[in-house]
């Protein structure tokens, strides 16, 4: 079968790493066209990896020279593109957040039904990680009984530097959690809190870091998720699922053990790129087989809306330090498996 032809709007870091990710290591897709809101640096980036530079992104969309899209621009831009995608019935990947509000999302939501077809798929790529994939296979076995809470941390070395704010741990960072949790236990949530324990001296201005998030799901399990934006020691992602009759932990990567200066040490990775990198192949390998059948066999624009139901909540109860209840709509028949 031929090779899918790919439009990627946003040529942003990690727009240009999903570039070399399908045009170097994956299969049956190839990035052929690029826009960005920047046009010289899009050239630039066309002219780097030997692809069409467009205008903009909605004439890239729009063009017979591409047959599905990329979205990976900054959050606020995500709902025009996947819009402009939509409307030319053509499938699409869009980088999470699906958008920064639910009522962006469900707009999302509600013009991929009117169009009668599955077209669009999101990011949240833990939940193709082998690691989160074990814990869910073993959750599912019932073996262990049934989980009771779940203890998580989403640390990062600095995350980029300065110019974090005191909503992103929850909307940029946690949502990744937010996400993956509701994958894993297969279940809505129905309360969230956030707490703010003493903020650390290497945060950046406007910023409150750590923070700690509570979520409670429908059947009654508690989650914490500590984020720490600038642990200044590494990118390090924890996850022990307590259950009736055993507890389960996310796997660390396997870095090699170094003996050296009267130590043992064991590398913990830098940033998410480094610990996630096959999360991301299998995500786009997936995406690129099903794209090609014409179907969505990942996270759903339905999941994309139910994460930023959560993370308003969420936000709500960081901003006005109190718990928030939190009231997900019914599933549509569209989006049920
Ligand atoms: C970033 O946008 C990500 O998606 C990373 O996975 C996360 O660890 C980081 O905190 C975010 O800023």
């Amino acid at each position: 079968m031929a090779e899918l032809k790919i439009g990627l709007v946003g040529t942003g870091a990690i727009g240009r790493t999903h570039i070399e990710r399908i045009n170097n290591s994956l299969q049956g897709g190839r990035v052929v066209a690029c826009a960005d809101a920047n046009l010289d640096f899009c050239k630039s980036v066309a002219d780097k990896y030997g692809i069409q530079a467009f205008e903009s992104g909605e004439a890239m969309i729009a063009s017979d020279e591409v047959e599905a899209v990329v979205c990976t621009t900054a959050d606020p831009f995500h709902e025009q593109y996947v819009m402009a995608a939509i409307q030319a019935g053509k499938l699409v990947f869009c980088e999470k957040p699906l958008a920064p509000t639910p009522e962006a999302c469900k707009r999302i939501v509600e013009a991929e039904m009117a169009s009668g077809k599955h077209l669009v798929q999101v990011g949240f790529m833990r939940r193709f990680d082998p690691g989160y994939q074990q814990l869910k296979k073993l959750i599912d076995s019932g073996k262990y009984g049934s989980p009771l809470m779940l203890h998580c941390a989403h640390r990062n070395y600095d995350d980029g530097g300065v110019g974090f704010t005191t909503n992103m741990p929850v909307e940029n960072s946690m949502i990744h959690e937010i996400d993956v949790l509701r994958w894993l236990l297969g279940e809505n949530y129905v309360k969230a809190e956030v707490v703010f324990p003493r903020t650390s001296r290497n945060a950046c201005e406007g910023l409150k870091d750590p923070q700690i998030m509570y979520l409670t799901t429908e059947s009654g399990i508690r989650i914490d998720v500590e984020s720490f934006i600038f642990s200044h020691y590494g990118y390090d992602i924890k996850c022990e699922v307590v259950c009736e009759e055993g507890t389960l932990n996310l796997p660390e990567p396997a870095n090699a053990m170094i003996r050296t200066n009267d130590a043992r040490v064991t590398p913990i990775c830098h940033d998410w790129s480094e610990r996630f990198p096959e999360a991301y192949n299998i995500e786009f390998q997936q995406w690129i087989n099903a794209t090609k059948e014409g179907r969505v066999d990942g996270p759903t624009a339905w999941d994309g809306y139910m994460g930023q139901i959560t993370a308003a909540a969420a936000s709500k109860a960081r901003d006005e330090q109190h718990p928030v209840d939190i009231h997900m709509p019914e599933i549509p028949d569209f989006y049920k498996k």
